[in-house]
C-alpha cells in the first residue's frame, strides 16, 4: 500500500477534478505483477494501468489500490468489472470513495465473490488524498492557507515594509505548494500593495494553478501582473459592479456581496463546480480572517521567521471575532520542518478519518 501511495503521488496537482490514485497488482508468491496511477482526469485509473502491465499474471492476483475501485461509467469504465473480468482474487483499498456516483465498488467485488480488504493504511493514504478528499466530502474546494511571518506572527512592519521576512528558501517552497494546488487565491488588499504574479517559477514543473483575485469593486488595473498570459485568472467582482475588460484568457465572475463582502461561501461552490478541488490562500490577513471565520479553513501553511517585530507590526491574521479562549480556532499540528533558516509548519483544522484522535 505504501507503494500504491507514493505511485499517487507522482500526479499530485494534475489529475482535478479527480484523485490522485495508485495500484500495485501482487502475483500468489506477494511479487508485483504490475503497478499503475491515475495521471489525470479522462485518462484510465490507476487499476487498469496496472492491470494492463499485468496481463495474464493478473489472474489470482491482489489489487492493492489506495481508493476503493469505482463501480461507475464516467470518462473510463468501471474498475471493479476491470477487475473481475482480469481475475483478480482480492482487493484491498484504503480509503472508501466519497463519490457518490463512483461508489459500490466494494461491494459489487464482494458480491462477485473476491475477498475485499477495507482501509489498510487508511490515514496514510488519506493524507495523500487529503485536497481531492476534503473537497468531494464537502462538496467545495479544500482550503489551505499559507502564510510567512515573524515569530511574533506579523507579515510586515509598521511602514508597510515586508521584504523579506521568509528566507530565499521559503519561498521556493511556495512555488512547489502553488504547484500541487487547482487555484491560488488573493485579496484585493493585496492585490493593490503587492501586486502579485502568482506564477509558477520556471523550475517547478507542473500546470499552473488557476490565479483567482478578490476585486469587489471591479477595479484590478488592467497592467496588473496577474492579468499577464503565464496562467489563467478569474477577477471575482461583486454582483453589479464594473465589469474590468479582460484578455480571452481571463475569466470575470460576479458573485452576491454579504454584508459589504464577497460572499465566499458562493465564490467556493462556484470554483468547485468548474473542477477545482484545491485553494492556497496566499494573502492577506483580511481575505485568510474571511475564509476562518466562515469554518472554510481546512488546513495552514506557516513559514515562520527567526525575527521579531513587535506590535506595532501588520498581523498576519485580521480579527476573527474571538473574545475568550474557549472560543480560539485550534488547530492539529501536522508536521515541522526547517526550511533554510525558517521552520514550515503544517496544521489542519480536523483530524483525518482513520487517525487515532
Ligand atoms: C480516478 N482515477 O484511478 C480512480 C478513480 O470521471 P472518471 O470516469 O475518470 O471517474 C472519476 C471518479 O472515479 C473519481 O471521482 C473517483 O470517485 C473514481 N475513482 N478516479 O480519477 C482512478 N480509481
Ligand atoms: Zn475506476
Amino acid at each position: 500500500m505504501l507503494r500504491a501511495i507514493g505511485l499517487a503521488a507522482a500526479a499530485l496537482g494534475r489529475t482535478s477534478p479527480n484523485p490522485v490514485v495508485g495500484c500495485v497488482l501482487l502475483g500468489p508468491d506477494g511479487s508485483p505483477v504490475g503497478e499503475g496511477f491515475h495521471r489525470g482526469a479522462g485518462q484510465p485509473h490507476a487499476e487498469v494501468e496496472a492491470l494492463a502491465v499485468a496481463g495474464a499474471r493478473a489472474r489470482g492476483a491482489t489489487a492493492v489500490v489506495t481508493l476503493e475501485p469505482c463501480a461507475h461509467q464516467g470518462r473510463t469504465g468501471p474498475c471493479a468489472d476491470a477487475l473481475l473480468r482480469a481475475g483478480v482474487a482480492r482487493v484491498v483499498y484504503a480509503v472508501p470513495d466519497p463519490n457518490p456516483h463512483a461508489a459500490g465498488g466494494a461491494r459489487r467485488l464482494r458480491e462477485a465473490g473476491v475477498e475485499v480488504v477495507p482501509e489498510v493504511l487508511r490515514a496514510e493514504a488519506e493524507r495523500g488524498n487529503e485536497l481531492w478528499l476534503t473537497a468531494v466530502r464537502a462538496a467545495r474546494p479544500c482550503v489551505t492557507w499559507k502564510f510567512g511571518g515573524s515569530l511574533d506572527g506579523r507579515s510586515a512592519a509598521p511602514d508597510g515594509t515586508s521584504r523579506w521576512i521568509t528566507g530565499q528558501r521559503a519561498r521556493e517552497d511556495v512555488h512547489a505548494l502553488r504547484a500541487a494546488h487547482d487555484a491560488v487565491l488573493v485579496g484585493s488588499g493585496t492585490l493593490r500593495a503587492d501586486d502579485p504574479h502568482l506564477g509558477l517559477r520556471h523550475a517547478v514543473s507542473g500546470r499552473p494553478p488557476l490565479r483567482v483575485v478578490l476585486d469587489r469593486a471591479g477595479a484590478v488595473p488592467s497592467h496588473a501582473r496577474v492579468l499577464d498570459d503565464a496562467a489563467p485568472t478569474m477577477v471575482v467582482i461583486g454582483r453589479g459592479a464594473p465589469r474590468p475588460r479582460l484578455p480571452r484568457r481571463h475569466e470575470v465572475l460576479e458573485v452576491p456581496v454579504v454584508d459589504g463582502d464577497l460572499d465566499i461561501r458562493a465564490l467556493t461552490g462556484e470554483l468547485y463546480e468548474r473542477g477545482v478541488r484545491s485553494v492556497l490562500l496566499e494573502g492577506g490577513a483580511r481575505l485568510a480572517a474571511a475564509f476562518a471565520a466562515a469554518g472554510l479553513l481546512d488546513r495552514v501553511v506557516a513559514y515562520v521567521a527567526p525575527l521579531l517585530l513587535g506590535a506595532g507590526g501588520r498581523p498576519v491574521l485580521d480579527d476573527l471575532g474571538i473574545r475568550t479562549l474557549d472560543d480560539a480556532l485550534r488547530l492539529r499540528l501536522d508536521e515541522v520542518s526547517r526550511v533554510g533558516e525558517d521552520v514550515r509548519l503544517v496544521l489542519r483544522a480536523r483530524p483525518l478519518p482513520g487517525e487515532p484522535v
